[in-house]
């Protein structure tokens, strides 16, 4: 019963999508309980370590050097300062620290030693650490992995056939490759999306299919609403309906029944509702604090207020 496969297909994903709702929630909060505990959920705390000016041109990203937004380049945070933030983190509940430096792809250099050294000290204080910070090396990767990182997070973002229309300073096989060495080097996958960019029913099935096909599974699977920030190329794009977002974390669910599905940017615009329809479809983790790396994200006390309220307990780090 509930087989973890790897060979899942187009039509099979896009049948998943279009099942009247209640059917698809109830079969992905079915393959949930069967795999992790009913009502627990993951916090996790977002650091932008390095603040824009980057050389990609991803449509979507408030940060890319190719558009006018507010948000400007900030001198990259040195080690002690994320340590300290860190440290809060955890005080108040997280389990996961993830930090993000706005790069197309990890340099060699005093900022990559930095790198490793946030999260040697972010391990040690007993958290998961995450990085995300573009494209890497096979012997970066390695690093990282000797440094104890927990995760690396690159997403795909959309489905292949759509992603030259929302990225064009780099290629969906570059993606790939740069998961197939964090994959290699021990670390664990942090891969999922965007939807709400403009892409088809179809799109948004062909990314859940190469997520599916990993093998093994990404160990988490963001899934993001766009936030249509002003000055980008996405700014007019109208804001998701929220049962999309339900059916995406539902579907993620049946077809990586292991993987921690988070349910990551958008939650602002998303009601207290939506959001425990979405953990119903199996979403389990969450991003906790006021910001996610530059745009607003729920406040910590409506956070906790609403696990509370559904009765909901916090995941603890896991120790390996
Ligand atoms: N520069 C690195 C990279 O692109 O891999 C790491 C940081 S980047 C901001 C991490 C991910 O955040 C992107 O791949 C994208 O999926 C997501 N993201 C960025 N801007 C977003 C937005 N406005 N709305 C939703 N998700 C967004
Ligand atoms: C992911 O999938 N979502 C997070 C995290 N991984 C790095 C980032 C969301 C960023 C939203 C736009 C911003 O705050 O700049
Ligand atoms: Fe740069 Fe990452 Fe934003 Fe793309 S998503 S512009 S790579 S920070």
């Amino acid at each position: 019963m509930f087989a973890i496969r790897h060979d899942w297909t187009t039509s099979e994903i896009l049948d998943l999508l279009r099942l009247p709702l209640l059917d698809l929630v109830y079969q992905a909060q079915t393959v949930h309980r069967h795999y992790h505990p009913p009502n627990q959920i993951q916090l996790a705390t977002l650091l932008s370590v390095k603040t824009g000016g980057c050389a990609e041109d991803c449509g979507y990203c408030p940060q890319s050097g190719h558009y006018e937004t507010s948000v400007h380049p900030q001198a990259v945070m040195d080690v002690e300062a994320v340590v300290a933030k860190a440290k809060q983190a955890k005080a108040l509940g997280a389990s996961r620290f993830c930090m993000g430096w706005a790069w197309r792809e990890i340099r060699e250099g005093p900022a990559f030693e930095a790198m490793l050294e946030m999260v040697r000290q972010v391990r040690a204080i007993g958290l998961e650490t995450c990085v995300t910070a573009g494209m890497l090396t096979a012997t970066q990767a390695k690093r990282l992995a000797a440094a104890g990182l927990t995760a690396y997070n690159h997403n795909l973002d959309t489905s292949p056939e759509f992603y030259n229309q929302i990225v064009t300073t780099r290629t969906y096989a570059e993606r790939l490759q740069t998961l197939d060495y964090v994959r290699q080097s021990g670390i664990r996958v942090c891969c999922g999306g965007i939807i709400g960019m403009g892409e088809t029913l179809t799109d948004r099935a062909r990314m859940l299919e190469v997520l599916a096909t990993f093998n093994p599974h990404p160990e988490s699977v963001p899934i993001n609403a766009l936030v249509a920030v002003a000055g980008t190329p996405l700014a007019d794009r109208p804001p998701i309906d929220p049962l999309d977002l339900v059916r995406m974390c539902a579907t993620a669910r049946i077809l990586m029944p292991q993987a921690k599905v988070r349910l990551s940017a958008g939650r602002t615009q998303l009601s207290r509702e939506a959001q425990v329809l979405c953990f119903l479809a199996g979403a389990n983790s969450i991003f906790y604090g006021e910001t996610l790396l530059t745009t607003p994200n729920p406040e910590r006390d409506a956070d906790r207020q609403l696990l509370a309220d559904i009765g909901a307990t916090v995941l603890e780090p896991h120790r390996s």
